[in-house]
């Protein structure tokens, strides 16, 4: 059986709209040969999954894709290849494409069990209430596995219409300016449309996370973006969102300018996930000062001859980003060990459960004298 590839790549379908290109088509040709049709997953839920393909939107079963590894379960933003119609019943999702970049996170900062929230991203919008207070801390650990998930970051300061004094909100702006180099700080107001313009600008290309904490005003902004109510809003007292139905039914929507976006359920916070790389690039300014400390692996705490504890004393590095990138390091560092502590535990199950079985099979080699 084969796949038509004439009908992988004609435009203006329901797969072109949710960010099918040619790189994807190449990647799908062996199941194609397989008679697989391809599409995208929005909703994933206990073992099934809603995928969007050209024959409109497939619930499909991941037996078939359940990994022992956390990370590479299905998520929202993978690409599928499903059964054909007729084949299963259930259908069954065959096999994942590698992803392109992927946002993960620790599940608690305690444990070492990953969890991927969006695969196939390329920008990370990270919505920020300006509702509290700003939790700078918080910012730089999103921006991090932002950097290393592969997407460019934007920041939103979401619910600008609360702060209606103009210089007010442009200190904020800068504040967090301050922890994002290289990062777009925009204000938005959901409620009066304020940034919303720049925002869809940024986002009608590509496909485009929305991370931040429970309350953020997510969902909100995704109703904004879409123009239409499509993802729950949460009662303004229920910031937990306990006790509430929800009724998503998918949490990957077609923009009406061009592009994707993807919504993520509420989380109470993020927790590094082998993000070395994206701590580096949050505090890309002690990374580039500590180039010019005369030890290479200065621990800038009291060595001489220590630039960024010269930058501190001089005011123009403060000390609670000095604090945040040496303790996002060290998280990072104690998260990668405990993971690396797993991962060696299962081999060590592994190579055991080999060597029962080497055993065994010399044995029956011998003579048969294994049980
Ligand atoms: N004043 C104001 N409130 C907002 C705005 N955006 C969201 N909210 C409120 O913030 C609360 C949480 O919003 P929601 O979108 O559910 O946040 P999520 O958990 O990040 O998805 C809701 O009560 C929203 O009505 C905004 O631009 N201005
Ligand atoms: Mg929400
Ligand atoms: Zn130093």
């Amino acid at each position: 059986m084969s796949f038509p590839l004439s009908s992988l790549s004609s435009s203006s379908s329901s797969l072109d709209a949710h960010g099918w290109d040619s790189g994807w088509a190449s990647a799908f040709a062996p199941y194609a040969a397989q008679g697989l049709v391809p599409g995208r997953v929005i909703r994933v839920d206990r073992g099934q999954c809603d995928v969007a393909t050209d024959e409109g939107v497939i619930r499909a079963d991941t037996a078939f894709v359940t990994p022992h590894d956390p990370l590479r379960v299905v998520c929202t933003g993978d690409w599928a290849a499903v059964d054909p119609e007729g084949v299963s019943d259930p259908r069954y999702v065959r096999a994942c494409l590698p992803r392109r970049t992927a946002f993960a996170r620790s599940t608690s900062s305690k444990r070492s069990e990953g969890q991927i929230l969006a695969a196939n991203v390329d920008h990370a919008v990270i919505t920020v209430s300006l509702a509290v207070e700003l939790d700078l801390g918080r910012i730089e650990r999103f921006l991090a596995l932002a950097w290393e998930s592969g997407a460019q970051p934007t920041i939103v300061l979401s619910k600008a219409d609360l702060v209606p004094d103009p210089v007010g909100l442009s200190y904020l702006v800068e504040d967090v300016e301050t922890v994002a180099p290289g990062v777009q700080v925009l204000p938005l107001s959901s409620t009066t449309g304020e940034g919303l313009d720049v925002l869809a600008a940024t986002v009608a290309g590509g496909t485009t996370v929305l991370l931040g904490v429970s309350g953020a005003g997510k969902s909100t902004l995704a109703n904004a973006l879409v123009g239409e109510n499509v993802m729950d809003v949460q009662a303004a007292r229920d910031v937990d969102g306990k006790g509430r139905h929800t009724t998503t039914t998918r949490n990957l929507f077609v923009l009406p300018g061009g592009g994707v976006l993807i919504d993520t359920p509420g989380l109470r916070g993020v927790g590094l996930w082998d993000a070395e790389t994206g701590v580096g690039q949050v505090f890309s300014e002690i990374e580039e000062l500590a180039g010019n400390c005369r030890f290479h692996d200065c621990s800038h705490e009291s060595e001489p001859g220590c630039a960024v504890a010269a930058a501190i004393e001089e005011g123009s590095l403060p000390v609670r980003r000095l604090e945040s990138y040496q303790k996002l390091i060290r998280e990072n560092r104690r998260i990668v060990a405990k993971t690396d502590a797993r991962v060696r535990a299962e081999m060590l199950k592994d190579w055991k459960r080999m060597g029962r079985e080497g055993r065994t099979a010399m044995e029956i080699k011998r003579g048969g004298r294994g049980r």
